[in-house]
């Protein structure tokens, strides 16, 4: 395993220098993900799924926004257990990765859920500085560890893992370099989790996925790319499911929130059209 690795070693293009740059000095506003974060110490960076609790827009006015908030946090922790509730039978001796980890919290979340190792891995600095002080205020930090490495070539052992996932973070890479290295790492039958956005082959690219590019610096792939990419590193899709619906209700609520970033009409224009689709994929590896 290779021990820290100075930024030229992680960051390997011009490309990934932005993306670095991006998640190091988020230039959007960044209070919708800081203030749901500071609800119960989850500081999440994905979106949410489910039906939204009607009584959120029913009560009183005063602290309607409020109610809004902790609703919102609620479905984007009910979108990480989603991912976890795939991974199958994890014990405390499996190793699981999280492959852009952000602020750390779905890495908690599956260490509380199967008391097991969890690493991290992200290109922004600030993201493991941050991640890693969660660790050390809820005393795991010999059990969930960050790191300042990179996904497409993370250093970690062959064969080495249970269990892998990206959690809205696949947009950022070549699926097939990612896919590559996520199958040299996972044991034989081991799983991979992946939820994302992508758009719609039969549509094409969209002016609202463009506009969801240009807002997170990203470059969202087509639904077939994940197929194609996986197919080629030994991965077998035991489950897809198409998530659109379970997180419409999630930007509708987000829409009306005082913490809204303005990128909520382009997710649902999107979402809406069929444009784009947000999308849960569960594979297994197989022998090469
Ligand atoms: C992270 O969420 C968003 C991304 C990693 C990029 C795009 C994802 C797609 C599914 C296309 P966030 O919580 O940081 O975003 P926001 O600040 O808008 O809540
Ligand atoms: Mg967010």
């Amino acid at each position: 395993m290779s021990t820290t690795n100075p930024a030229t070693d992680v960051l390997r293009s011009g490309y990934q220098r932005s993306v670095a740059e991006y998640w190091n000095n988020n230039p959007n506003d960044d209070r919708v993900n800081v203030v749901l974060g500071e609800i119960d110490g989850l500081y999440h960076h994905h979106y949410g799924i489910g039906a939204i609790d009607p009584s959120v827009r029913e009560g009183s006015e005063d602290d309607r926004d409020t109610r809004i908030i902790n609703e919102l946090h609620r479905l984007e922790t009910a979108q990480a257990d989603l991912l976890l509730d795939q991974l199958g039978d994890i014990s405390p001796d499996d190793h699981l990765l999280d492959a852009g980890s952000g602020r750390g919290a779905t890495s908690f979340m599956a260490h509380q859920r199967f008391g097991c190792q969890v690493d991290g891995v992200t290109i922004s600095e600030y993201q493991v500085g941050f991640a890693n002080d969660q660790a050390a205020q809820r005393g795991v930090s010999d059990e969930v560890r960050f790191h300042f490495r990179n996904m497409l070539d993370t250093g970690f052992g062959t064969a080495t893992r249970r269990g892998i996932w990206t959690n809205e973070t696949t947009m950022y890479v070549d699926l097939f370099e990612l896919y590559a290295e996520v199958a040299r790492q996972l044991q034989f039958g081991g799983r991979y989790v992946c939820i994302t956005g992508c758009y719609n082959d039969v549509t094409g690219r969209s002016q609202a996925v463009r506009e969801i590019d240009e807002h997170y610096t990203c470059n969202i792939h087509p639904r077939s790319e994940y197929f194609n990419a996986l197919a080629a590193n030994n991965l077998a899709p035991i489950n897809v499911t198409d998530l659109t619906p379970q997180t419409i209700p999630y930007w509708e609520l987000r829409e009306t929130c005082s913490l809204a970033t303005g990128i909520e009409d382009p997710f649902l224009r999107g979402y809406r059209e069929g444009s784009f689709q947000y999308l849960l994929i569960v594979a297994d590896r197989i022998a090469d």
